[in-house]
Protein backbone atom coordinates (compact mmCIF):
# COMPACT_ATOMS: atom_id res chain seq x y z
CA UNK A 1 0.00 0.00 0.00
CA UNK A 2 1.51 3.83 -0.77
CA UNK A 3 1.73 5.33 2.09
CA UNK A 4 1.88 9.44 1.82
CA UNK A 5 3.36 11.24 5.03
CA UNK A 6 1.05 13.02 7.16
CA UNK A 7 1.51 16.60 5.54
CA UNK A 8 0.31 18.83 8.67
CA UNK A 9 2.88 16.91 11.36
CA UNK A 10 5.67 19.20 11.84
CA UNK A 11 8.55 17.28 11.93
CA UNK A 12 11.46 19.76 12.20
CA UNK A 13 9.14 20.98 15.54
CA UNK A 14 9.16 17.11 16.62
CA UNK A 15 12.51 16.69 16.36
CA UNK A 16 14.15 19.72 17.85
CA UNK A 17 11.84 18.85 21.26
CA UNK A 18 13.25 15.07 21.04
CA UNK A 19 16.51 16.02 20.56
CA UNK A 20 16.77 18.41 23.47
CA UNK A 21 15.49 16.03 25.76
CA UNK A 22 17.78 13.88 24.59
CA UNK A 23 20.68 15.76 25.11
CA UNK A 24 19.54 16.93 28.73
CA UNK A 25 19.10 13.45 30.03
CA UNK A 26 22.67 12.14 28.16
CA UNK A 27 24.17 15.48 29.64
CA UNK A 28 22.63 14.20 33.45
CA UNK A 29 23.23 10.40 32.89
CA UNK A 30 27.25 11.51 32.21
CA UNK A 31 28.48 13.85 34.71
CA UNK A 32 32.43 14.62 34.92
CA UNK A 33 33.87 12.44 37.67
CA UNK A 34 37.29 10.68 38.12
CA UNK A 35 39.14 9.62 36.29
CA UNK A 36 38.44 13.01 34.84
CA UNK A 37 40.61 12.52 31.05
CA UNK A 38 38.51 9.94 30.61
CA UNK A 39 34.71 11.29 31.38
CA UNK A 40 36.18 14.35 29.30
CA UNK A 41 36.79 11.69 26.16
CA UNK A 42 33.40 10.45 26.33
CA UNK A 43 31.75 13.73 26.73
CA UNK A 44 33.51 15.39 24.35
CA UNK A 45 31.84 12.93 21.81
CA UNK A 46 28.76 12.16 23.24
CA UNK A 47 27.58 15.65 23.67
CA UNK A 48 28.98 17.11 20.23
CA UNK A 49 25.56 17.44 19.05
CA UNK A 50 24.37 14.79 16.10
CA UNK A 51 21.00 14.35 14.78
CA UNK A 52 20.30 11.74 17.71
CA UNK A 53 18.06 9.72 14.95
CA UNK A 54 18.96 6.20 17.15
CA UNK A 55 17.36 7.33 20.05
CA UNK A 56 14.41 8.63 18.23
CA UNK A 57 13.35 5.77 16.54
CA UNK A 58 13.36 4.46 19.48
CA UNK A 59 10.89 6.50 21.91
CA UNK A 60 8.74 6.71 18.19
CA UNK A 61 8.79 3.02 18.14
CA UNK A 62 7.61 2.68 21.73
CA UNK A 63 4.89 5.61 21.54
CA UNK A 64 3.36 3.73 18.72
CA UNK A 65 3.30 0.27 21.06
CA UNK A 66 1.23 2.21 22.87
CA UNK A 67 3.26 3.47 25.66
CA UNK A 68 4.97 6.65 27.10
CA UNK A 69 8.04 7.50 25.61
CA UNK A 70 9.49 8.46 28.89
CA UNK A 71 9.90 4.66 29.92
CA UNK A 72 12.27 4.26 26.31
CA UNK A 73 14.60 6.87 27.54
CA UNK A 74 17.22 5.12 29.49
CA UNK A 75 17.35 2.65 26.46
CA UNK A 76 17.13 5.50 24.28
CA UNK A 77 20.24 7.13 25.73
CA UNK A 78 22.19 4.41 25.72
CA UNK A 79 21.68 3.34 22.16
CA UNK A 80 23.05 6.89 21.16
CA UNK A 81 26.03 5.96 24.01
CA UNK A 82 26.59 2.79 21.75
CA UNK A 83 26.39 4.49 18.32
CA UNK A 84 29.22 7.58 19.64
CA UNK A 85 31.23 4.56 20.72
CA UNK A 86 31.28 3.32 17.16
CA UNK A 87 31.99 6.79 15.84
CA UNK A 88 35.01 7.24 18.20
CA UNK A 89 36.42 3.67 17.07
CA UNK A 90 35.83 4.32 13.26
CA UNK A 91 37.47 7.00 13.20
CA UNK A 92 40.84 6.05 14.49
CA UNK A 93 43.86 5.55 12.62
CA UNK A 94 43.42 1.73 12.43
CA UNK A 95 40.17 2.30 10.85
CA UNK A 96 39.05 5.19 8.91
CA UNK A 97 41.26 7.59 10.02
CA UNK A 98 38.93 10.34 10.56
CA UNK A 99 40.06 13.68 11.06
CA UNK A 100 36.49 15.84 12.18
CA UNK A 101 33.19 14.26 13.09
CA UNK A 102 29.91 16.00 14.67
CA UNK A 103 31.58 19.61 13.50
CA UNK A 104 34.79 18.77 15.47
CA UNK A 105 37.85 17.50 15.59
CA UNK A 106 38.02 13.22 16.14
CA UNK A 107 38.43 12.12 19.76
CA UNK A 108 41.61 10.61 19.26
CA UNK A 109 42.76 13.97 17.30
CA UNK A 110 41.11 15.71 20.55
CA UNK A 111 42.06 12.87 23.32
CA UNK A 112 45.13 10.42 21.73
CA UNK A 113 44.51 7.51 20.51
CA UNK A 114 44.49 5.93 24.19
CA UNK A 115 41.87 8.06 25.74
CA UNK A 116 39.83 7.76 22.13
CA UNK A 117 39.62 3.68 22.87
CA UNK A 118 38.97 3.67 26.04
CA UNK A 119 36.44 6.28 26.02
CA UNK A 120 34.37 4.04 23.11
CA UNK A 121 35.06 1.18 25.87
CA UNK A 122 33.41 2.83 28.50
CA UNK A 123 30.31 4.28 26.52
CA UNK A 124 29.71 1.15 25.35
CA UNK A 125 29.94 -0.70 29.12
CA UNK A 126 28.13 2.19 30.45
CA UNK A 127 24.96 2.23 27.81
CA UNK A 128 24.59 -1.69 29.35
CA UNK A 129 24.48 -0.29 33.22
CA UNK A 130 22.38 2.49 32.21
CA UNK A 131 19.53 0.15 30.94
CA UNK A 132 19.77 -2.14 33.62
CA UNK A 133 20.22 0.75 36.35
CA UNK A 134 17.57 2.92 35.06
CA UNK A 135 14.91 1.35 33.24
CA UNK A 136 11.40 1.03 35.54
CA UNK A 137 7.92 0.78 35.20
CA UNK A 138 8.72 -2.23 32.38
CA UNK A 139 8.73 -6.11 33.18
CA UNK A 140 12.33 -7.45 33.89
CA UNK A 141 11.74 -9.77 30.86
CA UNK A 142 11.28 -6.31 28.53
CA UNK A 143 14.47 -4.89 29.87
CA UNK A 144 16.60 -8.11 29.34
CA UNK A 145 15.39 -8.53 25.67
CA UNK A 146 16.50 -4.83 25.23
CA UNK A 147 19.86 -5.64 26.41
CA UNK A 148 19.99 -8.81 24.50
CA UNK A 149 19.13 -7.33 21.56
CA UNK A 150 21.14 -4.50 21.98
CA UNK A 151 24.23 -7.05 22.72
CA UNK A 152 23.24 -9.02 19.30
CA UNK A 153 23.67 -5.39 17.55
CA UNK A 154 26.59 -4.22 18.97
CA UNK A 155 29.11 -7.86 18.43
CA UNK A 156 30.11 -9.58 15.69
CA UNK A 157 26.31 -9.92 14.23
CA UNK A 158 26.27 -6.62 13.77
CA UNK A 159 28.33 -3.37 14.18
CA UNK A 160 31.60 -4.94 14.89
CA UNK A 161 31.23 -8.05 12.05
CA UNK A 162 29.97 -5.57 9.66
CA UNK A 163 33.08 -3.11 10.52
CA UNK A 164 35.38 -5.84 10.40
CA UNK A 165 33.55 -7.40 6.53
CA UNK A 166 34.06 -3.51 5.70
CA UNK A 167 37.47 -2.90 6.12
CA UNK A 168 38.26 -6.60 4.89
CA UNK A 169 36.81 -5.14 1.08
CA UNK A 170 38.43 -2.29 1.00
CA UNK A 171 40.06 -1.90 -2.25
CA UNK A 172 38.47 -4.79 -3.68
CA UNK A 173 36.84 -4.84 -7.40
CA UNK A 174 34.23 -6.53 -8.64
CA UNK A 175 32.57 -6.67 -5.15
CA UNK A 176 28.57 -7.70 -5.58
CA UNK A 177 25.63 -6.07 -3.90
CA UNK A 178 24.73 -8.48 -1.64
CA UNK A 179 28.11 -8.29 0.00
CA UNK A 180 27.45 -4.65 -0.28
CA UNK A 181 24.13 -5.01 1.57
CA UNK A 182 25.06 -7.55 4.40
CA UNK A 183 28.46 -5.25 5.58
CA UNK A 184 25.53 -2.20 5.26
CA UNK A 185 23.22 -4.18 6.94
CA UNK A 186 25.17 -5.21 9.91
CA UNK A 187 27.59 -2.02 10.03
CA UNK A 188 24.84 0.52 10.03
CA UNK A 189 21.30 -1.53 10.28
CA UNK A 190 21.69 -3.26 13.10
CA UNK A 191 21.86 -0.66 15.29
CA UNK A 192 19.14 1.28 14.02
CA UNK A 193 17.12 -1.83 13.70
CA UNK A 194 17.98 -2.37 17.45
CA UNK A 195 16.79 1.11 17.98
CA UNK A 196 13.57 0.34 16.78
CA UNK A 197 12.72 -2.81 18.12
CA UNK A 198 13.96 -1.71 21.57
CA UNK A 199 11.22 0.73 21.58
CA UNK A 200 9.04 -1.07 20.40
CA UNK A 201 9.86 -4.19 23.17
CA UNK A 202 9.90 -1.98 26.39
CA UNK A 203 6.41 -0.71 24.82
CA UNK A 204 5.20 -3.82 25.03
CA UNK A 205 4.60 -4.38 21.20
CA UNK A 206 2.69 -7.99 20.13
CA UNK A 207 4.51 -10.36 17.67
CA UNK A 208 2.70 -8.60 14.50
CA UNK A 209 3.54 -4.87 15.33
CA UNK A 210 7.12 -6.08 16.31
CA UNK A 211 7.62 -8.08 12.72
CA UNK A 212 6.50 -4.93 10.93
CA UNK A 213 8.64 -2.28 12.74
CA UNK A 214 11.34 -4.59 11.78
CA UNK A 215 11.11 -4.70 8.09
CA UNK A 216 10.50 -0.91 8.35
CA UNK A 217 14.06 -0.45 10.38
CA UNK A 218 15.73 -3.41 8.01
CA UNK A 219 15.04 -1.09 5.30
CA UNK A 220 15.41 2.05 6.76
CA UNK A 221 18.73 1.24 8.02
CA UNK A 222 19.86 0.14 4.40
CA UNK A 223 18.50 3.09 3.07
CA UNK A 224 20.54 5.38 5.75
CA UNK A 225 23.98 3.72 4.78
CA UNK A 226 23.49 4.45 1.32
CA UNK A 227 22.58 7.65 1.81
CA UNK A 228 25.60 8.19 3.78
CA UNK A 229 27.85 6.81 0.95
CA UNK A 230 26.37 9.24 -1.63
CA UNK A 231 26.77 12.08 0.95
CA UNK A 232 30.31 11.08 1.17
CA UNK A 233 30.70 11.74 -2.90
CA UNK A 234 28.33 14.76 -3.31
CA UNK A 235 28.28 16.64 -0.05
CA UNK A 236 30.90 19.02 2.15
CA UNK A 237 32.85 18.41 5.29
CA UNK A 238 31.11 22.00 6.53
CA UNK A 239 27.10 20.10 5.51
CA UNK A 240 27.52 16.83 7.03
CA UNK A 241 30.33 17.65 10.30
CA UNK A 242 32.86 15.26 9.13
CA UNK A 243 35.51 14.16 6.28
CA UNK A 244 33.56 13.41 2.65
CA UNK A 245 35.48 11.60 0.11
CA UNK A 246 37.03 8.98 2.22
CA UNK A 247 35.01 6.10 0.75
CA UNK A 248 36.65 6.92 -3.03
CA UNK A 249 40.28 7.56 -1.41
CA UNK A 250 40.31 3.92 0.71
CA UNK A 251 38.56 2.23 -2.70
CA UNK A 252 35.57 1.48 -0.36
CA UNK A 253 32.87 -0.76 -1.92
CA UNK A 254 29.80 1.55 -1.56
CA UNK A 255 26.42 1.43 -3.41
CA UNK A 256 27.92 4.42 -5.48
CA UNK A 257 30.60 3.26 -6.67
CA UNK A 258 28.76 -0.16 -7.43
CA UNK A 259 25.57 0.98 -8.79
CA UNK A 260 26.34 4.47 -9.58
CA UNK A 261 24.66 7.39 -8.42
CA UNK A 262 21.22 7.43 -10.40
CA UNK A 263 20.86 3.75 -9.16
CA UNK A 264 21.61 4.21 -5.74
CA UNK A 265 19.47 6.72 -5.35
CA UNK A 266 16.37 5.01 -7.00
CA UNK A 267 17.07 2.11 -4.39
CA UNK A 268 17.05 4.69 -1.49
CA UNK A 269 13.42 6.08 -2.74
CA UNK A 270 11.79 2.61 -3.33
CA UNK A 271 13.58 1.36 0.28
CA UNK A 272 11.67 4.20 1.68
CA UNK A 273 8.53 3.70 -0.25
CA UNK A 274 8.07 0.25 0.93
CA UNK A 275 9.81 0.93 4.79
CA UNK A 276 6.65 3.47 5.17
CA UNK A 277 3.91 0.50 3.52
CA UNK A 278 5.17 -1.33 6.06
CA UNK A 279 3.65 0.75 9.21
CA UNK A 280 0.21 1.75 6.71
CA UNK A 281 -1.61 -0.33 9.58
CA UNK A 282 -0.69 1.72 12.14
CA UNK A 283 -2.41 4.76 10.72
CA UNK A 284 -1.86 8.41 12.46
CA UNK A 285 0.30 6.01 15.58
CA UNK A 286 3.01 5.86 12.66
CA UNK A 287 3.18 9.35 11.66
CA UNK A 288 6.57 10.43 13.52
CA UNK A 289 8.20 7.14 11.80
CA UNK A 290 6.79 8.11 8.38
CA UNK A 291 7.48 11.41 8.40
CA UNK A 292 11.19 10.44 9.20
CA UNK A 293 11.81 8.00 6.32
CA UNK A 294 10.16 10.59 3.85
CA UNK A 295 12.54 13.29 5.27
CA UNK A 296 15.62 11.22 4.53
CA UNK A 297 14.40 9.98 0.44
CA UNK A 298 14.02 14.07 0.72
CA UNK A 299 17.57 14.54 1.85
CA UNK A 300 19.35 13.38 -1.26
C1 LIG B 1 33.78 -1.98 19.41
C2 LIG B 1 31.74 -3.45 19.59
C3 LIG B 1 32.53 -2.45 18.82
C4 LIG B 1 32.04 -2.02 17.63
C5 LIG B 1 32.63 -0.94 16.82
C6 LIG B 1 33.85 0.84 14.59
C7 LIG B 1 32.74 -0.14 14.49
C8 LIG B 1 32.76 -1.34 15.37
C9 LIG B 1 31.71 0.00 13.61
C10 LIG B 1 31.54 1.15 12.71
C11 LIG B 1 30.07 1.45 12.60
C12 LIG B 1 29.83 2.73 11.86
C13 LIG B 1 30.50 3.97 12.33
C14 LIG B 1 28.95 2.74 10.84
C15 LIG B 1 28.55 3.96 10.08
C16 LIG B 1 27.15 4.32 10.48
C17 LIG B 1 26.80 5.73 10.12
C18 LIG B 1 26.17 5.99 8.81
C19 LIG B 1 27.07 6.71 10.99
C20 LIG B 1 26.65 8.11 10.86
O1 LIG B 1 25.47 8.22 11.65
P1 LIG B 1 24.69 9.59 11.80
O2 LIG B 1 24.62 10.26 10.46
O3 LIG B 1 25.70 10.43 12.71
O4 LIG B 1 23.41 9.34 12.51
P2 LIG B 1 25.36 11.49 13.85
O5 LIG B 1 26.68 12.17 14.11
O6 LIG B 1 24.31 12.44 13.34
O7 LIG B 1 24.89 10.72 15.05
Amino acid sequence: MNVEPNRSFDLRAYLSIRRARIDATLESYLALEEPRALYEAMRYSLLAGGKRLRPILCLAACELAGARAEIALPTACAIEMIHTMSLIHDDLPAMDDGDYRRGRLTNHKMHGEALAILAGDSLLAHSFELIARRTVGVPAQRTLAVIAELGRAAGPRGLAGGQVEDLAHEGKYGVGVDVLEDIHTRKTGALLEAAVLSGAILGGADALTTARLRRYAQRLGLAFQIVDDILDLTSTCEAVGKNVGKDASARKATYPSVLGLAESRRHVEMLIEHAMSDLACFGDRATPLVALAASLAQSL
